[in-house]
């Protein structure tokens, strides 16, 4: 292979984050801005990665096809022996996990800024996938940082342009690039966890309706193959269903503001009995039911109590986690399944190493993430159809015509059963950098003068700290994960900023209180949560220090 040699200079600021690294598209369209990340990777895995074979692909958005071109001859030149790209340079989030795992990749490169918009005035990014499929440890991602320092070339081999729309391979010395369907590995992987002539029967009862909004996102390649194709579902089931690389102009985020189109047919009159919509790349997922709303810290703590409707979980679950603002929710249903439990930091790499140490079936976030050890990232699709699996078992002796147990009628049992955690989140976005880290150096002060007793509004504090987690698999320690102040009474109140941000800061707040009492069960949970959230911004003196008095985004 012949091999051109670029000249480059350091770039500042290319510091991987909660999930890859993630700018304005026009940054890494800027001179050597991707080129200069791309290569900083390869030198990082040095050798290692040599005479291997790794995946490429992403969510659809603008920049994606030429940005793959790119990534291809900067991976010639590496050594890398195959690059085996979606079609179309599309491949989901879940789907490259998948796809690692199945086909024993050294690892993966997905493009995507996830539910960030897409465009040229909007996002783009890059995040690195490695064995297993999960995203790459803090190892790599800190060597990748320590390259882009001081990098000063750029090995890029010189050989035609792949033609991504067109399955095959291509040769070019002992180099070889593939062009492969972006679906048939992730549905592999999802037929061997669900039953799916069970779902399919299920799909085909006259009594039961549902809507996919995939957001003009990259799970629009995935969900008529799958819901249509495999199970039988309605094709006008799918709503939004051809990618689009701005993402048709939205913010490809599931959530009760952004996926507002679902939202309204959910709760139009004779509306669908499930609905569910997925974001940017596919690994986000919200679950509705006719009029009703499941907040993500409880979808998982449900799905891991009926984990008996998932084949994949017969022999019952090895353990389940959540991340640290996630309600505990799921801690209770550990307690009383008796399943081992862990409480890992925001973002989906603390999950791998529990999984690949076979403590953990299940695992979620309260951003809407949702999944589970068959592949090593959260799962859209897979959240979809563990729901419609939950709902197909409950509902399995049920004839048609008969009335059908809802999506509705599975909260209020496992709420029932386990008491509800109320939970809601607040975000700030685009608040001054410095400003949201006064208001944190605010809030460690509060911390350092608060003591187990001390009381905050109505509420008696148990414990007030910065979350650190300790790994336990490999020992190693994530520090300063969010501040959180722990109720007597269970209840929380965390503060965290955002690593997934393109610029400026986001806080998040996240706010949750318990309730056993059935009567209260049926509340609206910014009611439910009112004096609390009062209590979370009286102590951070959030407006005081940002101006904000109330946040872009509530979910
Ligand atoms: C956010 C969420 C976090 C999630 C991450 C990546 O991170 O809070 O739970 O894992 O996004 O999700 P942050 O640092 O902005 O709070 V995705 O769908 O963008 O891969
Ligand atoms: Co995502």
């Amino acid at each position: 292979l012949a091999i051109k040699t670029v000249p480059t200079k350091p770039i500042e600021g290319q510091k991987t984050g909660t999930s890859g690294l993630r700018k304005k598209t026009s940054v890494f369209t800027s001179e050597n801005y991707l080129a200069n990340w791309i290569q900083s990777l390869f030198n990082s895995l040095g050798d290692e990665v040599k005479g291997k074979t790794i995946g490429l692909g992403g969510d659809g958005r603008y920049y994606n096809k030429e940005a793959a071109q790119l990534i291809v001859k900067i991976a010639a030149a590496a050594g890398v022996k195959k690059v085996l790209v979606g079609q179309n340079a599309i491949m989901a989030t879940p789907a490259m996990s998948a796809l690692i795992r199945r086909r024993k990749l050294y690892g993966g490169l997905i493009m995507s800024a996830s539910h960030n918009p897409g465009g040229p005035k909007e996002d783009w990014g890059i995040k690195f996938n490695y064995s297993s499929g999960e995203p790459a440890p803090e190892r790599i991602t800190d060597a990748i940082y320590g390259y882009t320092q001081k990098i000063s070339e750029i090995r890029i081999a010189d050989i035609p342009d792949t033609d991504l729309n067109k399955l095959g391979s291509s040769k070019y010395g002992d180099f070889e690039v593939e062009v492969i369907d972006a679906v048939s590995d992730y549905l592999a992987t999802l037929k061997e966890v669900f039953d799916f002539p069970a779902l399919k029967k299920f799909l085909s009862r006259k009594d039961f309706s549902f809507a996919f909004d995939a957001m003009h996102a990259v799970t629009g390649a995935y969900a008529k193959p799958i819901l249509v194709d495999q199970l039988g579902g309605n094709p006008d089931s799918i709503k939004n269903g051809v990618p689009k690389e701005d993402f048709g102009g939205g913010h490809p985020d599931p959530n009760l503001t952004y996926a507002h189109d679902l939202v309204e047919l959910l709760w139009s009159e004779a509306g669908p009995d499930f609905g569910a919509a997925s974001d940017g790349d596919g690994d986000r997922n919200m679950i509705l039911g006719n009029k009703f709303f499941i907040t993500p810290s409880d979808s998982v703590a449900m799905i891991a109590a009926n984990a008996e409707a998932i084949p994949y979980f017969k022999g019952g679950l090895k353990g389940v986690a959540r991340s640290m603002p996630t309600s505990g929710a799921l801690d209770r249903v550990a307690d009383k399944l008796g399943l081992q439990f862990f409480e890992v930091p925001t973002g989906w790499k603390y999950f791998g190493n529990l999984m690949d140490a076979g403590k953990c079936s299940v695992c979620g976030e309260e951003s809407f993430g949702t999944g589970s050890d068959h592949v090593r990232e959260k799962d859209g699709l897979w959240a979809v159809l563990a729901w419609l699996s939950i709902l197909a078992y409950k509902n399995r002796e049920v004839p048609e015509g008969g009335k059908l147990v809802t999506v509705r009628d599975v909260a209020f049992e496992h709420w029932k059963k386990f008491g509800r955690n109320f939970f809601s989140r607040y975000d700030y976005e685009g608040v001054e950098s410095e400003k949201a880290d006064k208001m944190v150096e605010h809030l460690r002060g509060v911390m350092a003068g608060a003591s187990k007793g001390t009381k905050l509004g109505p509420y008696e504090l148990a414990t007030a700290d910065e979350f650190s987690y300790t790994d336990a698999v490999d020992g190693s320690v994530a520090s300063k994960q969010g501040l959180r102040f722990i109720f007597v009474d269970g209840s929380r109140i965390i503060f965290r900023l955002s690593g997934t941000g393109s610029s400026g800061a986001t806080i998040r707040l996240y706010i949750e209180q318990y309730s056993d009492n059935e009567s209260k069960h049926g509340l609206d949970a910014q009611e439910a949560l009112k004096p609390i959230i009062n209590v979370a911004l009286d102590i951070s003196k959030l407006t005081e220090f940002t101006g904000r008095d109330k946040p872009t985004v509530i979910t």
